[in-house]
């Protein structure tokens, strides 16, 4: 297989039709077993619901993938950086080579940068060797965009700013971008819109009410996302696998989010 072909049988099992749904595990490290309880710490619980689920894909920092990722059939996204929420300095550097990752055969790599940090330039130089050296390999790249000031207090999700992040995604070279919504429908197509050929995934953010959670990925498809990747919103929920099944519809069978939360949350 040359490195092309690779690169798009990677692209076509990330988005199937288009669209996408990820499970997002990788919160251990960016924000501590805070996260987590006595079920969701345990990166097996992870695994399995998305194995049984069958997402397109599980997003985990390297470690994690190398101690459990092989008693599953689970598709990969390997973060290859990664910051604590104990160090104020908003800089996330390399914590996995491409070779390490790649020996696990993921279907991606991931890397966050945080644009407005005095330490962008640092993770925009990082970022652009790892983008040439996956796709040398035929891996694609993506990129997690969270614009921050210097100390991580202001997480801007204005409509310019998300824009810019997607924008700056886009010339870096990034296959995919990470964006928080931002629950402004019009606006955010002003975000898709300057993503130009680089597809948009929502994250989920905190755990909120189900009904409120599936109205804003519905909201965000609408305005040209093409998936999202989800972490708290499922295994922190009383039954992740309801939650799961509730995207896919949403997602792959363009459900309506009233319809998907009678089906699957209605009689709680
Ligand atoms: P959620 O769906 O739980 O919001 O996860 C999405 C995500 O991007 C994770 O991949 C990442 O660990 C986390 O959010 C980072 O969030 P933040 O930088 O806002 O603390």
């Amino acid at each position: 297989m040359t490195d092309f072909e690779k690169y798009s049988s990677n692209m076509s099992k990330l988005f199937v039709k288009g669209r996408t749904l990820a499970l997002a595990y990788d919160h251990g490290m960016e924000h501590g077993p805070t996260d987590f309880n006595l079920n969701n710490s345990k990166p097996d619980f992870i695994f399995e619901i998305a194995e049984k689920t069958k997402v397109n894909a599980l997003v985990t920092q390297i470690g994690i993938a190398e101690k459990y990722s092989s008693s599953y059939n689970v598709p990969l996204i390997i973060k290859l950086n990664g910051k604590t929420r104990l160090s104020p300095k908003m800089i996330s550097r390399q914590v996995c080579s491409i070779k390490r990752a790649e020996r696990l055969n993921p279907i991606a790599v991931g890397y966050t940068i945080y644009p407005g940090s005095e330490f962008e330039s640092k993770m925009f130089h990082e970022l652009s060797k790892i983008i040439e050296e996956s796709h040398e390999i035929g891996l694609p790249v993506v990129v997690w965009s969270y614009p921050r000031n210097e100390r991580g207090t202001i997480r801007d999700t204005s409509t310019d700013i998300l824009a810019y992040a997607a924008r700056i995604a886009l010339e870096l070279g990034a296959d995919v971008v990470k964006l928080k919504y931002n629950n402004d429908l019009e606006g955010f197509k002003w975000v898709v819109h300057n993503a130009g050929k680089v597809k948009i995934v929502v994250a989920g953010s905190s755990l909120s009410d189900p009904k409120v959670f599936l109205h804003n990925i519905v909201d965000a498809l609408k305005a040209g996302a093409s998936g999202a990747f989800v972490g708290r919103n499922v295994w922190q929920a009383k039954e992740p696998y309801k939650v799961v099944e509730a995207l896919k519809d949403l997602i792959f069978n363009y459900e309506d989010p009233d319809r998907a939360y009678e089906r699957y949350f209605k009689s709680e």
